[in-house]
């Protein structure tokens, strides 16, 4: 089976197919990991793309991210039961008041094909509800996405919460989302910020790299 098949399905928004599809690789033996990597991703990116110069709008995302999280269900449990992958734990939600959550859910779908263990807490996450998280977890990184100007200053709220938590180096934080920025990073107190679900991952690993040195 051709993963560009499945790469249309994500692109064209077709959810029974796309499930169909991945549960038919899956029987034939096709890497859990190559469905994510060389289909999901470059199908979203796609949407993405399409979203950017305004050739797709809201409910054509929508049902392409619906597409992409019925294989993703599929896919899921094989990604989270690798041995050897596991290389790193992460909290990642997005801000309190903010209920955009596509890209997040593209940058969690990426670090769990990367072999993260990822704890979603959702949209519209408070404060608190991270602090809780990454306590009880044990997580190493927190993942905040904003898509507003008006919750982005949430973001270094929740960073300072986190850093009066006395956790110490032990847990980074990553931020995103479309209006920031390195710059707005910087001045929160980010430790790290990825524009893209791409670029997400690879600040992971460096942030967890450096958070258990
Ligand atoms: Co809203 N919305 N929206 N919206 N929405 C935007 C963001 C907006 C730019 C549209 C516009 O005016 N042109 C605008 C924000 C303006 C601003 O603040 N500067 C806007 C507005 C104003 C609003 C409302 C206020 C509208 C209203 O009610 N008047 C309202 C707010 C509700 C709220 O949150 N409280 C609202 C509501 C909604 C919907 C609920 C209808 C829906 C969200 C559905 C959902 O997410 N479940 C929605 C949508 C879909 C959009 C647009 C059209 C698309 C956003 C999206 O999903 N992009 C958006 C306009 C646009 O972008 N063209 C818009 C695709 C996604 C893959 O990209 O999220 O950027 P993105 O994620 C990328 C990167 O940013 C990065 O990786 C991802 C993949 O590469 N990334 C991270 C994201 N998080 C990251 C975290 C990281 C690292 C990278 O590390 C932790």
């Amino acid at each position: 089976m051709d993963t560009a098949e499945i790469k249309d399905f994500i692109i064209l928004g077709n959810a029974k197919e796309a499930e169909d599809w991945t549960r038919k690789a899956l029987d034939e033996g096709m890497d859990a990991l190559t469905i994510v990597n060389e289909g999901l991703i470059p199908g979203m990116d796609v949407v993405g793309e399409k979203f950017k110069n305004y050739e797709y709008y809201m409910p054509e995302m929508l049902i392409s991210s619906r597409a992409m999280k019925a294989s993703m269900a599929l896919l899921n449990p094989l990604l989270a039961g690798r041995e050897g992958v596991h290389v790193g734990k992460a909290v990642i939600g997005t801000v309190q008041g903010d209920l955009h959550d596509i890209g997040k859910n593209l940058v969690g779908m990426m670090l769990e094909g990367a072999g993260f263990e990822v704890i979603d807490l959702g949209n519209d996450v408070a404060g608190d509800a991270f602090l809780k998280a990454v306590e009880e977890s044990g997580a190493e990184l927190v993942c905040l996405s904003a898509l507003l100007t008006t919750t982005m200053p949430e973001m270094g709220t929740v960073i300072k919460q986190v850093q009066d938590a006395e956790l110490g180096s032990s847990v980074k934080i990553m931020v995103g989302g479309a209006p920031v920025t390195q710059r707005i990073a910087s001045e929160i107190g980010a430790d790290g910020f990825a524009a893209d679900a791409g670029t997400a991952v690879e600040k992971a690993k460096e942030l967890v790299a450096a958070a258990v040195s």
